[in-house]
């Protein structure tokens, strides 16, 4: 009887060491944490903006935009305000589908094969009103 909760004792300690090896493993092969950033499509107090309307992210970060108030919004990046005037890019991370409810929203990932730079977007409905943004994806 010793001998069996001494062999299950050395066992708990086997599957902890290996526990641990294996979450050691997994934080070093994880490249560095990606970040979420959420962009208001119209202010809290109804205006015609995105919130906040200048944003930095990395290589790898997501923003999603999410519909606040005054809808209908959505978000167009300019062909000719992104990195090296490439309106193929601008289209692939467009969201041309217009958003009515509040909660709605769509995300883009700016990922590592795209060009750091500015990213100008702009609301179609609400061009004219001044509804533009710009992400700038650093280096
Ligand atoms: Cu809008």
């Amino acid at each position: 009887m010793k001998q069996i909760a001494h062999s299950m004792r050395r066992f708990g300690l086997a599957c902890l060491a290996l526990m641990v090896v294996f979450t050691t493993f997994a934080i070093a092969a994880s490249p560095a944490m990606a970040t979420d950033y959420e962009v208001k499509m119209g202010s809290d107090s109804g205006l015609l903006v995105f919130e906040p309307a200048k944003l930095t992210v990395k290589p790898g970060d997501t923003v999603t935009w999410v519909n606040n108030k005054m809808a209908p919004h959505n978000v167009i990046f300019d062909g000719n305000q992104v990195p090296g005037g490439d309106k193929d890019l601008a289209d692939k991370i467009s969201h041309s589908q217009l958003t009515f409810a509040p909660g709605e929203n769509y995300s883009t990932t700016f990922t590592a094969d795209m060009p750091a730079g500015d990213y100008g977007y702009f609301c179609a409905p609400h061009r004219g009103a001044g509804m533009v943004g710009t992400i700038t994806v650093e280096g």
